[in-house]
């Protein structure tokens, strides 16, 4: 074990950056990768990862401290092999640079020669691009010196052709798994052309945009003020050294570069421009669907933090927003419009009844499934006229063994049939729509009308019981929920819900499913109907089931195949054999 100072890597043309937050503490056991601090300046904010895995002994900034590159952070406690990784900004350098290849270490006297003549060959272009754009009136805008980043993803554009901008307006907003930042514009005038768009990646000296008239900024500094060549990932300085004061950006590739992401002592945001927030509170709001510009930051200098996006989440899953999350009258947003609150003691009479837990319950877990889950409802009638009889014939035999058969334990057994014959059916989708779950067990929620409102206790195993084990459960179940006698578990872990109002009647609804469930089934009362068969029509029971499900998890042929195969098993109860 060996105790390292690890200090800031190369973060571009940045320096005296104030510390704004520190996400680890003394005696944390860390891995590679972890980060450590939050670094924030007026136009970027980046988090700083570990280079190597080990147990912070000490930690050597508090919040509010400006740091520079080489500016030490922590003590880390290393074991050997880790130790070569820890030694310096180099190579702290984040992602795809720290596997940079060989020849960044090869003797610096075998690289001068080219980097010289390559610098040459920069400056060459710079003129003839340099004449070009004056001649034409344009101007190339590309991304600044970033650091030791490339193939850095832009995630906002903030300007289209045609629009008039500012020196130092922001242009674009680059966010890597460790850092955000803004590309200002080098000058004023109008855009031309947007040669990027979110979700490209770009580096220093790529296009960024083409920019016609106004003044450059960047272009009215004196020569001398110009830096020195930015340090190329392989040039190793004392962990000491600072990068130059008030450098503007090394001139690369094509045309004009923007100034570097940084803002020289600004005093708080530009108007209009990006909200503030660490990248991983970017990444966690993006994780939430949380478009961040929505959100209202609490930090210093409004910065968002990772409690003001779980608020703002909140606020919109509540049943009436607070006014303040609200759209504005007439935006197109994604934002909820607020309820008003209305004094109704001005039309009539009125009593205020609170609601009780589970009515409170309930309309929180409807409203999240509701907002969360694309919802379809296919809809079909099953002919049960044999079934029904079967059941009557049943009745006598039933009774004599202390159950009640109704209809509902036919129905969880076809559900049963039609879950495995369908087992995207019997599934969850995954927080973030990446992987569908399959169950491999079935367990059947049953929505039980109680005098204190809805509950769903779960019938479990529901594929291992024959039709009286279900009518019995069934029978227990909700007399247990009408007695108020079921426990947290008794509601917990079903696959498929069924909602069945048959016994009070009316003839179709849309239920609501009961999220992270996919599909619910709807019964209501079956009826005598004339059904047309064979030339003639003829009685028949008929059953109206209505199949809600999640349209990101099944698609409408499938929910169409779902509820028809249902329908043939109740229609002819010898498939449940199959
Ligand atoms: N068509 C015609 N008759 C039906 C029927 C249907 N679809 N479903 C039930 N019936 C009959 C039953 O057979 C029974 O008649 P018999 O006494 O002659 O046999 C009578 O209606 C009463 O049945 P029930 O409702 O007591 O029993 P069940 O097994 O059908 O339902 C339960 C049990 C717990 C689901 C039910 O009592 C209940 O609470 N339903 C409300 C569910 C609810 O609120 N859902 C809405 C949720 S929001 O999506």
């Amino acid at each position: 074990m060996t105790s390292k100072e690890i200090q800031v890597p190369d973060i571009g043309d940045f320096e005296g950056v104030p510390v704004i937050e520190i996400l680890v503490s003394e005696g944390d056991d860390i891995d590679a990768e972890t980060p450590l601090v939050t670094l924030e300046s007026d136009k970027a904010a980046m988090d700083v990862p570990s280079p190597a895995a080990g147990r912070i002994t000490e930690i050597l900034v508090k919040v509010d401290d400006k740091v520079s590159k080489g500016s030490p952070l922590l003590m880390l406690e290393v074991d050997g092999e880790a130790e070569d990784q820890a030694t310096g900004p180099s190579a702290e350098a984040p992602d795809s640079d720290r596997d940079a290849p060989q020849q960044e270490q090869e003797p610096q006297q075998e690289q001068e020669p080219q980097q010289e003549q390559e610098q040459e060959q920069e400056q060459e272009q710079e003129q003839e691009q340099e004449a070009a754009g004056s001649s034409s009136g344009t101007r190339a805008v590309t991304v600044p010196d970033i650091g030791d980043f490339s193939g850095v993803e832009v995630i906002e554009v903030h300007v289209s052709a045609g629009d008039e901008i500012d020196a130092e307006d922001p242009v674009i907003t680059l966010e890597s798994d460790k850092a955000t930042m803004d590309v200002p514009s080098p000058a004023g005038g109008t855009v031309v052309e947007v040669q990027v768009k979110t979700g490209d990646r770009v580096s220093q000296g790529d296009p960024v945009l083409t920019l016609k008239g106004g003044d450059s900024e960047a272009s009215k500094q004196p020569e001398a003020a110009k830096p020195d060549r930015a340090p190329a990932a392989s040039e190793s300085k004392p962990a000491d050294s600072r990068p130059e004061p008030e450098s503007p950006p090394e001139r690369t590739g094509d045309g004009e570069p923007a100034p570097p992401p940084t803002l020289p002592a600004g005093d708080g945001r530009d108007k209009g421009a990006p909200p503030h927030a660490s990248p991983s509170v970017r990444r966690f709001a993006r994780e939430l669907g949380v478009d961040i510009s929505q959100v209202r930051g609490s930090g210093r200098k409004d910065r968002i933090l990772k409690e003001d996006v779980q608020s703002w989440v909140k606020s919109r899953i509540q049943d009436t927003p607070p006014q303040t999350a609200a759209a504005p009258t007439g935006s197109t947003g994604g934002a909820l419009p607020a309820m008003p609150d209305i004094d109704f003691s001005q039309f009539g009479e009125v009593e205020v009844v609170p609601l009780n837990r589970i009515k409170k319950l309930t309309a929180a877990s409807v409203h999240r499934s509701w907002l969360h889950v694309p919802h379809v409802t296919q809809h079909e009638e099953a002919d049960i006229t044999e079934l029904e009889a079967f059941r009557q014939d049943l009745k006598k035999e039933a009774a004599d063994r202390g159950v009640k058969v109704t209809m509902l334990a036919f129905l969880i057994k076809a559900c049963v049939a039609a879950l495995r014959e369908y087992p995207s059916f019997n599934a969850s989708l995954e927080n973030g729509g990446a992987n569908l779950i399959l169950k491999k067990y079935c367990n059947i929620g049953i929505a039980v009308e109680t005098p204190d409102g809805l509950v769903v206790p779960v019938i479990r195993g529901a594929d291992r019981k024959g039709i009286y084990d279900l009518a019995r459960e069934l029978g227990e179940v909700s007399q247990r929920a009408r007695d108020r006698k079921l426990s947290p578990n008794d509601l917990q872990g079903a696959c498929f819900t069924i909602s069945s109002l048959g016994g009070i009647g009316g003839t179709a609804f849309t239920p609501i499913v009961n999220a992270p469930e996919v599909a619910i089934l709807g019964v209501s009362r079956a009826q005598m109907k004339p059904v047309y068969e064979n030339g003639e029509f003829v009685p028949r029971l008929m059953l109206p089931l209505a199949l809600s499900y999640d349209h990101r998890v099944v698609d409408g042929a499938e929910g169409a195949r779902f509820v028809v195969f249902l329908s043939r098993v109740l229609g002819d109860a010898r498939r449940l054999l199959l």
